[in-house]
């Protein structure tokens, strides 16, 4: 039998943690071959909540969950971690200014991101769910400067998934006929839905829709799905944000479809204008190794501005982030 490898997931004791550890510990995180070790990193008022869901865990008998710890110390959280998954984090309360919720979350992110560096396997991948993602992956990654910065990404993948299901419904089509889906930039709402590329059972996309169903439904309506869950549910996305979170690292460790590809945020390499080392939703693919940037992709006016309109974004989150003393 394989050697389990272990993933830890912060915000254990959250809604998407409740969502995510099920399905982690049946398989469908690395595979059904995969034996997992769970650590459940917490802040100490939720340590007993962690140990109620633990106690589910294990009633469900998985026959790949090897082991549970729970944890409220980061060190211990991260130890011998391949796979962390930084879901907790400081939720914008109101009144609060971005300024304060980034130095919040910086405080979160920027020891766990030293946690990492210090106790984490050498293959270690990290998604970063936990909001702002984008800019917490950044301060995560500069606080780790022995783990490649490749190693550290944001999820993007629920956008992805939700302008996937946008254009299926419009188009009255299985979600399966729709490839090379595409949103650009940051977890926000300045993000770029764009299907410039999208295949539908192999024909483009853009054939099939007009350019003013794009800019005033399709593209609001995936940008701002997050503050429509919430007036629908009564509460934020959970399972959807935790089935993106396993698709990103089922993808990442497995490879992506062939004649496909994904939304993953990813450490910038220059690609398509966006300067070096911000964290952003590009096209990408995966072999099983490192997450890969698609490049050559011919870029409309529209998908132009989008990428600088969400480059401005993150920029300026970064710059705020530097301002505090955290990158
Ligand atoms: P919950 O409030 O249900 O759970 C968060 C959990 O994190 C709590 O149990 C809390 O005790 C824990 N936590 C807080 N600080 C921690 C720390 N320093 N170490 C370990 N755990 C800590 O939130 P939930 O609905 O699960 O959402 C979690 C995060 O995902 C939020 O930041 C949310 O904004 C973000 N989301 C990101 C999405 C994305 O696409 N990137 C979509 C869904 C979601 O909105």
């Amino acid at each position: 039998t394989k050697t389990p490898v272990t993933v830890t997931v912060t915000g254990a004791a959250g809604q998407i943690g409740y969502a995510l550890l099920f399905r982690i510990a049946s398989g469908q995180l690395l595979g059904p071959d995969t034996p997992v070790k769970i650590n459940m990193l917490e802040i100490p008022p939720a340590l007993k909540a962690a140990e109620g869901t633990a106690m589910e865990l294990n009633d469900c008998a998985f026959p790949l969950l090897d082991s549970i710890n729970i944890t409220d110390d980061a060190n211990k959280g991260f130890d011998g971690a391949n796979v962390a998954l930084l879901v907790g984090a400081r939720p914008r309360t109101k009144g609060m200014e971005r300024a304060d919720l980034l130095k919040a979350n910086g405080g979160i992110f920027g020891p766990q991101g030293k946690a990492i560096n210090d106790h984490a396997a050498d293959d270690i991948r990290v998604l970063v769910v936990g909001n702002p993602a984008n800019t917490n992956a950044l301060i995560a990654s500069a606080a780790a400067p022995d783990v490649p910065a490749s190693r550290f990404t944001a999820m993007m993948r629920l956008d992805h998934n939700r302008a996937i299901s946008q254009l299926a419904e419009k188009l009255n089509v299985p979600v399966a006929d729709i490839k090379k889906m595409l949103v650009w930039g940051n977890h926000s709402a300045d993000q770029y839905p764009d299907v410039s590329y999208a295949t539908v059972a192999g024909k483009p996309a853009a054939d099939m829709v007009d350019s003013a169903w794009l800019e005033e439904y399709f593209v609001p309506t995936v940008a701002k799905r997050g503050a429509a869950i919430i007036e629908a549910r009564g509460a934020s996305s959970a399972a959807s944000a935790a089935n993106a979170a396993i698709d990103h690292v089922y993808n990442w460790v497995n490879g992506t479809p062939e004649n496909d590809w994904v939304t993953a945020g990813v450490a910038s390499d220059g690609s398509y204008g966006v300067p070096e080392g911000l964290i952003y939703g590009f096209p990408c693919t995966s072999k099983g190794a490192e997450w890969e940037i698609v490049q050559g992709l011919e870029l409309s006016e529209a998908t132009k501005a989008g990428i600088q309109k969400n480059i401005e974004a993150l920029e300026s989150e970064r710059d705020a982030v530097r301002e505090l003393g955290l990158l």
